[in-house]
Parts: C-alpha cells; structure tokens; sequence
C-alpha cells in the first residue's frame, strides 16, 4: 500500500508518527509531501520550519512542548545577534537549529536542489517515510496587511511570530507559486498512491500553499487515489495555533464543517471524497463527501495510529 500525505510542520508532524505507525503494521510505504510556503531567509540562512519540524519530529530530535525546533536547544547566537542589534529580533533560531540551516544553505548554494537538500538531511534523521517538499522552487506565503505603514504584503513569519496574526489581514497571497512545478517525485507519488491523505494541517497557510503550486492540486483531484481528510479543527477550536484567525482572513467559519466546505467534494470540483471529524463534531454534514467521527487528539503514537486507520476506512 502506498500512502501519500499533504503535510505543514507541527500538527502535521503528529500525524505522520501516526502514519508511520500504521504503516509499520501493515508494511505500506509513506511519502509526505511538505509545505514551503513559512520558508525564509534569515541571515543569509534558509529556514523551512514545516520540513524541519517534520524531521526533528520523526527523527526524534523536536522539542516536544514548543513543537518547532529542537530538543534541548541553546541560544548563544541568537543572544550574540541581539547584542549585535541585528533584525529581525523577533525570530530566533537555536544554535542547534542553525546547523540544519548550514548545511541546507551551503547545499543550496553549491546548486542542490531543495528536495536533494532534504534528502541529505534526512540521511542524518531516518524520518521513515519519504519526504518530498511540495516544491523546490521558492514559494513564500505572504500576508496583506493594514496598519499605521498602510496596505502592504508581509512574510507569513512576520504575520504569525511578531504579529502573531492580530493584524487587519485581506488576504494570502502565495508568491512564486505561478512559476513554481511539483518537485521531482510528487506527482508520480500521488499518481502511484492508494490514498491521499490530508493532515488535519492548518488549511489556509499549510494545505493550500501545497495545492496552489501548479499541477500538484490536479493530480490529487484527477489521480486514481481517494482523497481524505482530517479535521485539525475540533468542535469550533484549533487544537492548537492560529487557524481561527487564519480561516476568519478568509471568512471561512472555524469549524470541522468550515474546513470541509472550504476543500470542497472531490466530486463537484473539490478535494475531499471522505473527511474524519472529533466526536464533538460527529453529525458534520459536507455534500458529497462521506463523513466519519473519530478521537482527532494526537496524545501519542498509538491514538494518531488509530485515527490514521479510523482515516483509511474511509475509503
Ligand atoms: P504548523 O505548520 O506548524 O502550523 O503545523 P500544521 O499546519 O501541520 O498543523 C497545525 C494544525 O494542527 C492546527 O490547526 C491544529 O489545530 C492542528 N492540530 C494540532 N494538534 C492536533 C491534534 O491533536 N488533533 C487534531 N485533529 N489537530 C491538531
Ligand atoms: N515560532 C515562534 O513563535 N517564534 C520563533 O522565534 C520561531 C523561530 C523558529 C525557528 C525555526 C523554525 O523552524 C521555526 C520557528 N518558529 C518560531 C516556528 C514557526 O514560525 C511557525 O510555527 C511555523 O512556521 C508555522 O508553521
Ligand atoms: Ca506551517
């Protein structure tokens, strides 16, 4: 059995220990396939805090209470930089988490491309399943803000870490997406899949950047594999993040039954043939699409394992 997932960084993360759990069991092959749409350069490093996350996640190296980067982590040069007075000070990168961007810029810069980049790096985690970024080309999520500076596009970090979303947002706009193609491998993984599956991701800046690089959203809606959903939204909250406020951007209602209108049935031009909600959300009614209630809360490896084969028996 070959599964695919589409995948940001921490809650996405969750699931694929899940996933890899499940697929352990039963001997299926993994791909994740990440979103690049947080990526940035910062001091002349390039950070993917979604890869990233998902590596030190199933490599066993994340911090488990903050999610993003790593256990056990120092800040000499965050700290060394501060001293400095250099910006931005409102993202902060541990001296462990630096290495990791060491070796992706240094690769980057010898002329790898970021799929070859994370394949190296996951030569060092054994993440156990593939790990595919949607794309190698450079595909930012920006924000449309207005403040006291005016009308201006921000970069998704500057929105979510310093502004932590509580800016008057318009709307997302994916930069780069237009001349951006599936990276080597994504879509002969979706093509060869027996199911796509959706993390219960955050929709508007982790799902739908992956989807709106070119020819990625067609082969999952126009390839053989279902496609199913997971909720990350449980009875009208986020478990955790900033979804609320993100989905509000789009005024989409923050509930299972938002998400799942908003990635719409597979059959009537949408994404979704089946999607997976909480008990609290059990009675969701989507069009078109089979919806099942399940436990959603990722505690550890074996409840995210039965929510993936709560997922696939939905098929
Ligand atoms: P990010 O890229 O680091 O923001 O992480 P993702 O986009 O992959 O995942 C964030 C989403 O995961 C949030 O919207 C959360 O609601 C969701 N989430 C986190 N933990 C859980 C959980 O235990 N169960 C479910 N169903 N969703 C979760
Ligand atoms: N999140 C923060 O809230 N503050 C930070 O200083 C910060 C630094 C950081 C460095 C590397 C990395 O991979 C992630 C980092 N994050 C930080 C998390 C990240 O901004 C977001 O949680 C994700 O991009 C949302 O998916
Ligand atoms: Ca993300």
């Amino acid at each position: 059995m070959r599964i695919v997932v589409l995948t940001g960084g921490i809650g996405g993360a969750r699931f694929l220990l899940g996933v890899r759990a499940y697929a352990r069991e039963v001997g299926a092959e993994v791909t994740a396939v990440v979103n690049v749409g947080d990526d940035l350069l910062l001091h002349g490093l390039k950070v993917c805090p979604d890869l990233d996350s998902v590596l030190y996640t199933l490599g066993g190296g994340a911090d488990p209470e903050r999610g993003w980067g790593r256990v056990g982590e120092t800040w000499t040069v965050k700290n060394e930089l501060a001293a400095y007075g250099a910006e931005p000070s409102w993202f902060g990168l541990g001296d462990k988490d630096i290495a990791t961007h060491l070796v992706r810029t240094t690769m980057l810069n010898a002329g790898y491309p970021l799929s070859q980049v994370t394949e190296a790096l996951a030569a060092r985690w054994q993440p156990g399943v593939r790990l595919l970024p949607a794309t190698d080309e450079r595909l930012e999520t920006h924000a449309v803000v207005t403040d006291e500076q005016g009308r201006r596009a921000i970069h998704f970090q500057e929105w979510w870490v310093r502004y932590r979303a509580d800016v008057p947002t318009d709307r997302f706009v994916f930069v780069g997406a237009e001349a951006a193609k599936p990276a080597p491998g994504v879509v002969e993984a979706i093509a060869a899949a027996d199911v796509v599956l959706i993390a219960p991701s955050n929709p508007v800046v982790s799902i739908a950047p992956v989807l709106a690089v070119p020819g990625l959203r067609d082969a999952v809606t126009g390839g053989p594999a279902p496609v199913i959903g997971v909720s990350p939204i449980i009875g009208g909250a986020p478990v955790r993040g900033m979804a609320d406020r993100c989905l509000a951007v789009l005024g989409v209602e923050c509930s299972a039954a938002g998400v799942a209108g908003l990635y719409g049935a597979r059959s009537t031009g949408g994404l979704l043939d089946g999607w997976l909600v909480a008990p609290e959300d059990e009675g969701t009614a989507v069009p078109d699409v089979v919806v099942r209630a399940a436990p959603l809360r990722m505690t550890d490896e074996a409840a995210t394992a039965a929510m993936v084969r709560a997922a696939l028996e939905l098929m």
